[in-house]
């Protein structure tokens, strides 16, 4: 239920944004969080702090021609929203995926603002993308494309004012071809423009594994506050990408069992546990779909197609692919088979009525702004080696992804408390998030 004002609010949003659904359910849910909080502080609403906050900063548009590998001409589109920048650079990633039109990439940027505020590191909130499709294009294709899309981007960007980084579809490879062109470009070695660089080019220890091992983190702490832990636990991890495939390492490191995973093909089920090796080999290095794992791995494993990945038991889910992944029906599903903790890997796979079903049957259940912050969190530690033209251990750098989730599941415990919500994750990582963020813009003025 949407407090008076809010709902004024959000009624506005709808109609300043007519279709962009997934950004009214990621406004809405930031909404229904922080009705408690403007009873406490009426300044936020006197500056009309929230309706500053929905409106992005600056949203921009462009055409992204190329020519694949037959000389055929493609013409995409490009976006780079930025939305928020009280609190630092505009930070977030970029995704390349044939779904991406402006209501992702602004649903996307919206969620960014809140969850850099709650690392407590100083980078605001933005996000961008195309709607082009990596899948089936060569190397070459996927360079001279990057490089289209940077030729318009690099006007926009820069280590003081916007840092892309990577996102579904956007990874090393991508990412060293849009810094190379963005280089070529501006003629300056300017490391800290872009985040999720390879470590021979300025790219920081920890980041390729830093979304997945810091959700991971952030669910032990969560059974840590059940008084369990991960050891010998049945998980699910949806997807099998850069998010699904560390979480997996680090839930096997903490003693859990991951008995399946998936691509957008379907699941594979694997009773003995992932075989991590093979996974990897399989998806980063062959770029091959999850069956040809099944194939591979033998007796025990098997591919599943055209069922939810959902329906497999577990006590622990992960859900770490894409928007609006787990329905009410799969959370049903979920719970009943004995589901006792959820951490988002990806962003906003939960739709509201089963975050409603893991909240009623007291499922510990982490969004994702909260669970996958780790990933932006070692960006920010990435900019800050690049300012300091300096580089960190894997192991001092591990320890500071492991506080840092430490921290921000304390902060949303603690921030949930203060508001007579303990326990509500979604609630503490909104309110603390949207705290930060509106301080900051009254200190600064009307911007
Ligand atoms: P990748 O491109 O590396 O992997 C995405 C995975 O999700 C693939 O297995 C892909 O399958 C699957 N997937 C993507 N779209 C769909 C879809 N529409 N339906 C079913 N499956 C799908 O991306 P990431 O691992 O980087 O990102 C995964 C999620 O994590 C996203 O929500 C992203 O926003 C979020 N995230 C990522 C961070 C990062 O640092 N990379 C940080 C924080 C959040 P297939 O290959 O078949 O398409
Ligand atoms: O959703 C996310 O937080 C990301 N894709 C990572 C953003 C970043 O700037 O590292």
């Amino acid at each position: 239920m949407l407090h008076e004002r809010l709902s004024s609010i959000y009624d506005n949003v709808l109609r300043r944004n007519p279709g962009e659904i997934e950004f009214h359910q990621a406004v809405r849910e930031v909404l229904e969080s922080i009705g408690p909080v403007l009873g406490k502080h009426p300044e936020y609403a006197e500056s009309k702090i929230i309706e500053r906050i929905c409106e992005p900063e600056r949203q921009i548009i462009f055409r992204v021609p190329w020519e694949d590998d037959q000389g055929e001409v493609h013409i995409n589109r490009g976006f780079r929203v930025e939305f928020n920048s009280a609190l630092g650079p505009y930070k977030g990633g970029l995704r390349f995926h044939p779904s991406v039109y402006l209501g992702i990439v602004k649903f996307l940027g919206f969620e960014q603002i809140f969850k850099n505020g709650l690392t407590g590191l100083p980078i605001g909130g933005g996000k961008g993308g195309s709607d082009f499709d990596p899948k089936g294009r060569s190397d070459r294709e996927v360079m001279r494309f990057c490089q289209s899309f940077m030729t318009e981007l690099y006007r926009h960007i820069g280590e003081y004012t916007d840092v892309p980084a990577g996102d579904i579809g956007v990874g090393q490879r991508e990412v060293g071809y849009l810094f190379g062109q963005y280089k070529r470009i501006t003629n300056r070695y300017e490391s800290g423009v872009i985040t999720g660089k390879g470590l021979s080019y300025g790219g920081a220890q920890v980041r390729t594994e830093a979304t997945g091992y810091g959700c991971a983190f952030f669910v032990d702490e969560m059974l840590k506050a059940r008084g369990t832990s991960f050891d010998g636990r049945r998980v699910v991890v949806s997807g099998s990408g850069n998010v699904a495939v560390y979480a997996i390492e680090k839930v096997q490191q903490l003693g859990g069992v991951v008995v399946a995973c998936s691509d957008s093909s379907g699941y594979v089920l694997d009773e003995k546990g992932i075989d991590l090796d093979l996974l990897k080999q399989v998806k980063q290095v062959e770029r091959h779909r999850l069956g040809v794992y099944a194939e591979r791995r033998g007796e025990g494993a098997a591919f599943v197609s055209g069922q939810s990945l959902w329906e497999v038991p577990c006590e622990v889910a992960m859900p770490s692919a894409t928007q609006n992944e787990i329905t009410g029906r799969d959370a049903e599903l979920l719970v009943r088979n004995g589901c006792v903790a959820v951490g988002e890997g990806a962003n906003m796979p939960t739709t509201p009525e089963g975050i409603r079903v893991f909240q009623e049957a007291g499922v510990s259940f982490g969004p994702g702004k909260a669970a996958n912050a780790g990933g932006v969190a070692t960006s920010a530690l990435e900019m800050q080696q690049n300012a300091s033209r300096d580089s960190w251990t894997f192991e001092f750098s591990e320890q500071r992804l492991q506080t840092i989730m430490r921290d921000i599941h304390g902060r949303c415990l603690q921030s949930a408390d203060e508001y007579g919500l303990p326990g509500n994750y979604v609630a503490g990582a909104n309110i603390d998030g949207f705290k930060r963020v509106a301080d900051a813009m009254l200190s600064l003025g009307l911007i």
